[in-house]
């Protein structure tokens, strides 16, 4: 009995330590030069971003004025009144598993957002939505009026990832827009990262149970 006990310890304590997996970023971008990804992309995770045509990477004088570290951002510039309430300009982001025995569980998805006043920055509206099925259908994730005035990074706009959407994840995809900004003002976005942490799969942690189970009975 004593041995049956010890065993179910240690596999207990194995399926614990592997299920806390620290979440960690997986993917992202954060715009230094005239490349698009400039990110820290995790081996966890493979990804691809795509822009629509007027989004362009734009210097700025205050090297932390949107995205941290780096004085570059991904941006539109000059947002005339009969654009502004376009919802279709938008930046998206694909991301896979990178080894597909190893699906991933999502944490967060955040960026920074601001739209240029002058010396100061104004108001606009944004969304970030995601799809399950490679951009056939979009599901609003979070939605909001961005009112962040000051020349400095601001709170990353964006949300926690829960729901059985973000479990397991061979594939899935993340966009953003921007809207009703001030006229004639760009409007840019930097330092998107998504967060997260690759799981074993049920069959990898009986192997990890099995082992345990052997190197008990070796040292008996
Ligand atoms: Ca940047």
């Amino acid at each position: 009995m004593e041995s049956i006990a010890r065993i179910f310890v240690v596999t207990l304590a194995l399926v614990v330590v592997t299920g806390i997996a620290q979440a960690a970023v997986l993917v992202e971008y954060n715009f230094n030069d005239s490349t698009l990804n400039t990110s820290a992309t995790s081996p966890l995770a493979n990804a691809t971003l795509t822009k629509d045509a007027d989004f362009k990477i734009i210097g700025q004088s205050n090297p932390s004025f949107i995205g941290p570290g780096t004085n570059k951002f991904l941006g539109v510039n000059t947002v005339w009144p009969g654009q502004q309430a376009s919802q279709s300009r938008k930046v998206r982001v694909d991301i896979t598993a990178a080894d597909p025995g190893t699906p991933l569980n999502l944490s967060s998805f955040t960026w920074n957002g601001k739209n240029a006043v002058s010396e100061g920055e104004g108001a606009y509206d944004y969304d970030a939505e995601y799809s399950t099925d490679g951009g056939a259908n979009w599901m609003t994730l979070v939605s909001g009026r961005d009112t962040t005035s000051t020349w400095e990074v601001g709170t990353p706009l964006g949300t926690t990832l829960t729901g059985s959407d973000f479990e397991n994840v061979q594939a899935i995809s993340f966009r953003i827009r921007m809207w009703n900004g001030v006229n004639g003002k760009w409007r840019g976005l930097d330092d998107i990262v998504i967060e997260g942490s690759a799981i074993p799969e049920p069959a990898t942690l009986s192997l990890i149970g099995l082992a345990g189970l052997v190197g008990l009975k070796r040292r008996r």
